[in-house]
């Protein structure tokens, strides 16, 4: 395992530093909070801990996978909101997004007596034993981006309905509603995946404005590679195909990349979840119309801030308790311990220069 050390690049460009420097398996991101400006700190995570003061609360993400810049942008925020109220942060996980790939990290952690663990869940059937090791060991557990119901608080960026039916939308805006269209995920077994394909899928059967023919699912991994080759296979196997959503931020920048260089362009919609920055020249040479998303640092921060308020007992994550989030304000708990963070974003041509601050 390496360690990379604290510095003010943000995590993603930490990351790619850790990549060039041969780290292979996992990558520990460790940062001390408690308002520290220190550059480079040699010092290894555990180090890392001690100079915080003794009282201060240790919080620690558990992204899907490392490899991946929309991990990037969200440790960004959770890095803000730990440094906001003084506790030590880390983000510790796999470059892969493999179902088991995080338990140990999680056992690690709970070897270490962290107070608050964030964990975006591969597979809840992979992390619900040690995420309740932890648990009963006394850490207050906060998934975001990707639930598992062993959980004080989840996290969710926005209701699963209005993620799907934005996607419908825009796909409905640019080829109408008829034709073959297939969906490219990331992994089989992501909760958040699956909960907006789940509701996609049902608003086809139930909205006769869309008559749509799925005629293939796949899964890209969330890896750049596998999801550009599972893009190029669907159009290989379904060469009249009219439409492509891809509801993960890795899948549809290799789909556009693998369109934008192909006879396809322009001929075959592509909608789904991007990071503007990666999408943008996509946006540009017109390969892609419209996409959409969320601010994924303010889902980071607002962990760091729920995590606090579950730490101090100030919440338990009962429906109807508030905390106060920082800059987001005042968060209320909604029904099965959920907070949303905000409105689904579209863009386009004429507001995709406004959003370089989602950036990794
Ligand atoms: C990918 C991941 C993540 C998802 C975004 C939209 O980066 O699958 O979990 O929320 O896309």
């Amino acid at each position: 395992m390496s360690v990379l050390t604290t510095d003010q690049r943000a995590p993603w460009r930490r990351l790619l530093s850790a990549l060039a420097l041969g780290a292979s398996a996992a990558v520990v991101l460790a940062g001390c909070a408690a308002g520290s400006t220190e550059e480079a700190d040699p010092a290894p995570a555990e180090d890392t801990e001690t100079s915080a003061p003794a009282e201060a609360l240790s919080i620690t993400y558990i992204p899907k996978n490392l490899n991946n810049p929309y991990t990037g942008v969200q440790l960004k925020g959770g890095e803000e909101a730990a440094a906001d109220l003084g506790m030590t942060y880390l983000a510790v996980g796999a470059l892969d997004a493999a179902a088991d790939s995080q338990v140990p990290f999680i056992q690690t952690e709970v070897q270490n007596g962290t107070d608050i663990i964030v964990l975006a869940a591969n597979d809840p059937n992979a992390v619900c034993s040690a995420l309740d090791e932890a648990r009963d060991g006394g850490a207050k557990i906060i998934t975001f981006d990707s639930d598992a119901e062993c959980r004080d608080i989840f996290i969710n960026q926005v209701e699963e309905e209005e993620v799907a039916l934005g996607q419908l939308r825009q796909l409905f805006d640019q080829i109408g509603g008829t034709g073959e269209i297939a969906i490219l995920s990331a992994t089989a077994n992501a909760p958040n995946q699956n909960a907006w394909i789940a509701a996609m899928r049902a608003e086809i059967e139930a909205n006769p404005d869309y008559e749509w023919d799925i005629v293939a699912e796949v899964y890209g991994d969330d890896e750049d590679a596998k999801s550009f080759q599972e893009a190029q296979g669907l159009l290989q196997a379904y060469p009249d195909l009219k439409g492509i959503i891809s509801p993960t931020t890795v899948g549809i920048a290799a789909t556009a990349r693998y369109l934008s260089q192909s006879e396809y362009k322009g001929q075959v919609a592509l909608v789904g979840l991007g990071l503007p920055p990666q999408m943008k020249e996509f946006i540009k040479d017109g390969t892609v119309t419209a996409f959409a998303l969320w601010d994924p640092s303010e889902v980071g921060y607002l962990a760091g801030y729920a995590g606090k308020a579950l730490a101090d007992g100030d919440i338990t994550g009962a429906e109807g308790e508030s905390f106060d989030a920082g800059k987001l304000g005042t968060k209320t708990i909604g029904a099965d311990g959920r907070i949303i963070v905000g409105p689904l974003l579209e863009f386009n041509a004429e507001n995709i220069d406004d959003y370089d601050y989602i950036s990794f």
